[in-house]
């Protein structure tokens, strides 16, 4: 796979400090590089201990590459080495240490839910693209507060929570603002919800994410599913409210040519692909 790149950004997300600047041909382990001298940086929410981080190494001793109870320390890359008690990102230098903004040491693991529909007409018919000629798909996208870039309303998975829980309930709060609504709003959408997430979805990707979080001993992993609505009238017919991390939602054409966060345009390109659809 190509090197990383957002994982190298040149200034670390929430903070002034500089990467270290790694070029291309340095960014795996196997380059002796010893003029490489890495800022190690952990942010100070993360120091403070929250439920979602580790403590500090040396302060505790989780058991790396293994699920070490509620917390799965195993990557979807294989097993990762480890430098001086510390994990090390399998995919190479990144210009900074520490943990940065992410609560675990290694793996981070989240999950992506990637909802879809056909771009309809005024009619009901499908949309072709005037290029392409294919169909056009849409996906449910959110506005990160963060860094306000477009991306799937993915996010972390909880200690000793399903994978299959996350998707739901990251996509509810993020995308239908399930933490604010009334319990009537609640029930109104929870039986659409429920049965689409239900439905077997396609594992569109697992593995590594290229997170501008991302430092040497800390790092993003996802699940990446896409569940779609075909006919148009289950979550398409849903209102879309920005809630949680998220600070915009709405239907976003999908097409090679809009910026998505981390790795998120490669989970869409594979999506289309899978649906013989527009990118
Ligand atoms: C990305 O960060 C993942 O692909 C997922 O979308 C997201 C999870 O982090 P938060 O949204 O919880 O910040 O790497
Ligand atoms: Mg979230
Ligand atoms: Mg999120």
């Amino acid at each position: 796979s190509a090197p990383h790149v957002k994982s190298r950004c040149p200034q670390y997300p929430g903070s002034k400090i500089n990467r270290f600047l790694v070029p291309d041909d340095k960014v795996g382990w196997s380059q002796n590089w010893p003029q490489y001298k890495p800022l190690s940086y952990t942010n100070p929410l993360v120091e403070k201990k929250p439920v979602w981080a580790d403590p500090e190494i040396g302060s505790f001793s989780p058991k790396f590459n293994t699920v070490d109870g509620a917390v799965d320390r195993t990557s979807f890359e294989g097993s990762y080495k480890m430098e001086k008690q510390k994990p090390l990102n399998p995919r190479g230098r990144t210009g900074v240490t520490g943990r940065g903004l992410l609560g675990r040491w290694g793996p981070n693991h989240a999950a992506d839910p990637i909802v879809t529909r056909w771009k309809v007409d005024a009619k009901g018919g499908k949309t072709l693209h005037s290029v392409s000629k294919r169909p056009v798909l849409q996906f449910v996208s959110i506005k990160r507060k963060d860094c306000g870039e477009w991306a799937v309303p993915g996010g972390m998975v909880d200690a000793g929570e399903q994978v299959s829980i996350t998707l739901q309930r990251e996509f509810s709060e993020e995308a239908l603002n399930s933490l604010v609504i009334t319990p009537a709003e609640k029930a109104k959408i929870s039986d659409r919800i429920s049965k689409l997430f239900k439905s077997p979805g396609f594992q569109v990707y697992k593995g590594y994410v290229d997170d501008p979080r991302n430092t040497d001993n800390a790092w993003m992993e996802t699940v990446a599913v896409n569940f779609h609505d075909d006919s148009g009238n289950s979550v398409s017919e849903l209102p879309l409210q920005a809630g949680d991390d998220a600070g915009e939602v709405q239907w976003v054409d999908v097409d090679s040519s809009f910026p998505l966060y981390a790795s998120h345009s490669h989970f869409l390109e594979l999506v289309a692909k899978e649906r013989k659809a527009h990118w």
